[in-house]
């Protein structure tokens, strides 16, 4: 399909409209690896952003920080830990160099480090304590390398900075154990030299495969997991986990079309490449004391959660350690408070141990009704596919009837591994959930929940 067809097929399911789906074999649709489908099950990460802007209160660094500015003298990489396990979250990601250069790690192939730092006598490593930290915990270690360098002299003199770029990741790939997600920014801007580079993007790919071939590489392109085209927290709806590889060709193309592609994957396409949506808790990506005041409430995350996690997506989430080197009491109250709340809404399943009836009504096609045995008063649908046979719902509807009259309830696009719907609370003794459009035969079932509304959710945490 190409690009403009596929927007307007996107906005056309976005609108209701029917979609001639075709018919497709269902060996033909591409499915998760291994690495993809244990990413997309942990549903949720902490991404950490953190570096020489945490202490100039700048998001963006140029370059020219002095390492002794570094000094994060209470930093506990098992706070972050501890708060990411508290959260509910089963990874963390760590800016081991962002744009302005400055590394994390001290590496062998610059001066720009936390080794030319005060903190812990120069003789400090980030990244060490941070991936330790994880393991102990029992959490996936992530890495964020930004592309993007605006201290390396040889930035923009592209055969050099890439072979520059190539010893940075071998560095971090070698030196601290599984790493579990690399991720790739999409900025790329001017060097000191003021001259732009040229990313040499198959190696990059290549050498991480090679090091470490059950990490998957985030970026706008992939290969393994793509940006999920904002950073407001908003998958898109629909959103298929496949995707045309050429409709985003490298990291940072620009267009609407490449961000439509990012938000909505494309049903047809031919890699399984899922959408991740990286959101920061407060307004910027570092830690800056002036919006201490300005960190998301438990209803903005836990919408976050829906819109993400609840869209067939995996859910990033920044926390960004202080000046201290520790995350900041309010962010780590709020992250308590989140898993809190999910706890709270998803405590009691009403569908759980019923059974459910299904009947085709085509070859992609069919109706599942569940007999909850009570009535109940229900306000979220939990639906999931089995990714592990790919994706294939397109559209569905669900009723709930209390004396036989069904009444809709809510109704979507994709499902994936996992949907969420929220609706106003409706008493129901039955739920009926239509398929009323696949790409393909269902393998399997349709995984169903149901459950109650926040407000009692919350009062009765159960
Ligand atoms: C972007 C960067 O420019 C921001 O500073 C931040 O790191 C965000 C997650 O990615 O490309």
């Amino acid at each position: 399909m190409k690009r403009r067809e596929f927007t307007a097929a996107a906005t056309s399911a976005l609108t209701g409209t029917l979609l001639p789906w075709p018919q497709q074999g269902s060996r033909s649709r591409p499915r998760p690896s291994p690495s993809q489908l244990a990413w997309q099950r942990d549903e949720m990460a902490l991404f950490l952003h953190f570096g020489v802007n945490t202490f100039t209160d700048r998001e963006w660094g140029d370059g020219r920080e002095d390492p002794a500015i570094f000094n994060p003298v209470g930093l506990d990489a098992h706070q972050w830990a501890r708060a990411a396990r508290a959260a509910g979250a089963r990874a963390l990601i760590l800016t081991a160099k962002h744009h302005d250069g400055f590394c994390l790690w001290p590496s062998r192939v610059t001066e720009h480090s936390v080794a030319r730092s005060p903190w812990r006598g120069g003789a400090g490593d980030v990244v060490r304590e941070f991936t330790d930290a994880c393991r102990q915990a029992g959490l996936r270690a992530g890495l964020y390398l930004s592309p993007w360098d605006r201290n390396a002299p040889v930035y923009g003199d592209s055969p050099r900075y890439n072979d520059f770029y190539c010893d940075q990741l071998t560095e971090l790939l070698t030196h601290y154990g599984p790493i579990a997600e690399v991720w790739f920014d999409g900025a790329n801007g001017e060097g000191p030299n003021g001259r732009r580079q040229v990313y040499d993007w198959p190696r990059v790919f290549g050498l991480v495969r090679r090091l470490q071939p059950r990490a998957v590489m985030f970026s706008d392109a992939g290969p393994d997991v793509r940006w999920c085209g904002n950073e407001a927290g908003t998958a898109g709806d629909p959103n298929w986990s496949t995707i045309d590889p050429a409709a985003v060709p490298y990291p940072g193309a620009p267009g609407d079309a490449v961000i439509a592609a990012l938000q909505h994957g494309d049903p047809h396409g031919s890699v399984w490449r899922p959408a991740e949506v990286d959101v920061s808790i407060r307004p910027g990506w570092f830690h800056h004391a002036a919006e201490d005041g300005q960190v998301k409430t438990v209803d903005q995350l836990t919408d976050i959660w829906f819109t993400s996690v609840g869209r067939n997506s995996k859910l990033l989430l920044n926390v960004p350690p202080t000046r201290d080197g520790l995350l900041h009491a309010t962010d780590v109250t709020r992250l308590g408070a989140l898993r809190a709340r999910l706890t709270a809404l998803f405590a009691e399943d009403f569908a759980l141990g019923r059974r459910v009836r299904w009947r085709d009504t085509g070859p992609q096609t069919g109706v599942a009704e569940i007999d909850l045995g009570r009535t109940v008063s229900a306000a979220i649908v939990r639906l999931g596919e089995d990714i592990v046979q790919g994706q294939r719902v397109a559209r569905y509807a669900v009723q709930g009837s209390v004396d036989g009259s069904w009444r809709e309830l809510c109704r979507g696009t994709t499902v994936g591994h996992r949907k969420l719907d929220r609706f106003d609370a409706a008493p129901v003794r039955s739920l009926r959930v239509t398929v009323e459009g696949a790409l393909a035969p269902l393998p399997s079932r349709l995984r169903i929940g149901v459950y109650g509304p926040a407000a009692s959710a919350v009062r009765n945490p159960g």
